[in-house]
C-alpha cells in the first residue's frame, strides 16, 4: 500500500468508475475520487484518469500533475484543449494488448481461411470448393509496431503466417521483415495478403489508408483497421473495393463513432464493421501502470509510457 493521498479526477464514457475507484482501492489506502462535476475541491486534484475530455475540459484542475489516458491511444483526449505543461500518459495494459491479438487473429484467420468468401456463399446458396492454404502462404503487413503491434506480430508469426512490419524507427524481431518510410510502407503493402493497422493517430498516419496506398496493393488484399477511424479515407475505401484492389475490410473504427445509420459502409457485402470493441482494458490489470504514474506524478518523476507531444504519441 502507498502511503500517498491522491486526488483523482475520473472521466469516461466507456470505463466504469465504480469498478476504477474499487481496483485504485487495492494500490492505495487513502485517495479522494471524483466523477464528472461532483469535485469538492478542484485545485486538490493532482491526477486526471480520462478516455476523453470533460465537455468543460481540466482547465479548473490548477495543481493537476498529470493526465492518464484510459486508452492506448490520446487522439481522442483533443490535445489542443489540454493544459499544455501537464504531462500525459498512455496505457499499456496486459488485457488491452490480449484482447487486441485475439481481434487481429480473428480477423486475419477470418480472410486466411476464406470466411468472408464463404459467408457470401452461403447466403446465395452456392457450394464452392476452395482449397485451404497454409498460413505460411498468406502474409500479413502490419502498420505500426508499437506496443500492440509487436504483440500481434509476434501472435501471427507463431501462427505460422509470413508476418511484415512497418514503423518509425527500425525494429529487429526474430522472424520478421521490417520496414521503415514511405518506400517501405509501400514495399510491405505490395507484398501483403493482408494489411492491418495498428497506428496511433497523428498529424503524419491520418488518411494513411487511401487511394495512393491501395494503389499499392496487390488485387485481392484484404484490410483490417484496428487503430482509428481518421486513418482511413472512407470513400477511398469503397473505390478499391469496387475496382477489386481490396476484396474485404474489417473495420473496428470509424472515422465518426458510432457510425452514422446512413453510411454507406452499413450492409455493404465486403465490409465487416464491429463498433470499437477490439481492445478493452480491465481496471483489476489497468491498475498497476496507473498506480505507478500517479506514485510518479506525485514525486514529481517522470511518467511511463509519457507521449512526446512533438511525435504525437
Ligand atoms: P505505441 O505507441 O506503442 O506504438 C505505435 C507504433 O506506431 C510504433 O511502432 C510507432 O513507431 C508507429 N508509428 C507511429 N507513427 C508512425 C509513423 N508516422 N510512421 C510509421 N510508424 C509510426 O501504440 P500502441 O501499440 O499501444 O497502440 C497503437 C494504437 O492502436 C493506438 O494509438 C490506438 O490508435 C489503437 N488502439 C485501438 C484500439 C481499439 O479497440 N480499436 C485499442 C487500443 C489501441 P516507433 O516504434 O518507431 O515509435
Ligand atoms: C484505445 C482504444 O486507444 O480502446 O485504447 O481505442
Amino acid at each position: 500500500m502507498g502511503q500517498i493521498r491522491p486526488s483523482i479526477f475520473f472521466h469516461s464514457n466507456l470505463d466504469s468508475p465504480d469498478e476504477w475507484r474499487a481496483s485504485l482501492a487495492t494500490e492505495f489506502e487513502d485517495f479522494t475520487f471524483s466523477v464528472g462535476n461532483d469535485v469538492a475541491s478542484p485545485e486538490s486534484v493532482d491526477v486526471a484518469l480520462v478516455w476523453t475530455l470533460p465537455d468543460d475540459g481540466l482547465q479548473r484542475f490548477v495543481n493537476l500533475r498529470a493526465i492518464l489516458s484510459l486508452g492506448a491511444g490520446i487522439d481522442q483526449l483533443d490535445l489542443e484543449r489540454l493544459p499544455k505543461h501537464v504531462p500525459i500518459a498512455r496505457l499499456v495494459d496486459e488485457s488491452l494488448t490480449r484482447t487486441m491479438v485475439d481481434y487481429a487473429k480473428t480477423a486475419v484467420y477470418r480472410y486466411h481461411r476464406r470466411f468472408h468468401f464463404f459467408e457470401r456463399q452461403s447466403q446465395n446458396g452456392r457450394w464452392t470448393f476452395i482449397s485451404p492454404t497454409l498460413t505460411a502462404e498468406t502474409s500479413v503487413g502490419i502498420l505500426g509496431l508499437g506496443e500492440i503491434g509487436r504483440a500481434i506480430a509476434l501472435a501471427l508469426q507463431r501462427e505460422g503466417f509470413a508476418v511484415y512490419g512497418w514503423s518509425r524507427s527500425p525494429k529487429h524481431l526474430a522472424g520478421i521483415m521490417t520496414y521503415t518510410g514511405g518506400d517501405g510502407l509501400k514495399s510491405m503493402v505490395g507484398r501483403s495478403n493482408i494489411v492491418l493497422n495498428v497506428l496511433p493517430l497523428t498529424d503524419e498516419t491520418r488518411c494513411i489508408l487511401c487511394r495512393e496506398l491501395f494503389a499499392q496493393f496487390e488485387k485481392g488484399t484484404c484490410l483490417i483497421n484496428m487503430g482509428r477511424g481518421m486513418h482511413l479515407v472512407e470513400s477511398d475505401l469503397l473505390e478499391a473495393i469496387a475496382s477489386g484492389r481490396v476484396d474485404a475490410a474489417t473495420l473496428d473504427v470509424a472515422s465518426v463513432e458510432p457510425l452514422p445509420l446512413t453510411h454507406p459502409f452499413w450492409g455493404h457485402p465486403d465490409i465487416l464493421i464491429t463498433p470499437h470493441v477490439a481492445g478493452i482494458s480491465r481496471p483489476t490489470t489497468a491498475v498497476a501502470m496507473i498506480a505507478a504514474n500517479i506514485r510518479r506524478a506525485m514525486a514529481g518523476e517522470r511518467l511511463l509510457h509519457e507521449v512526446d507531444l512533438a511525435r504525437g504519441y
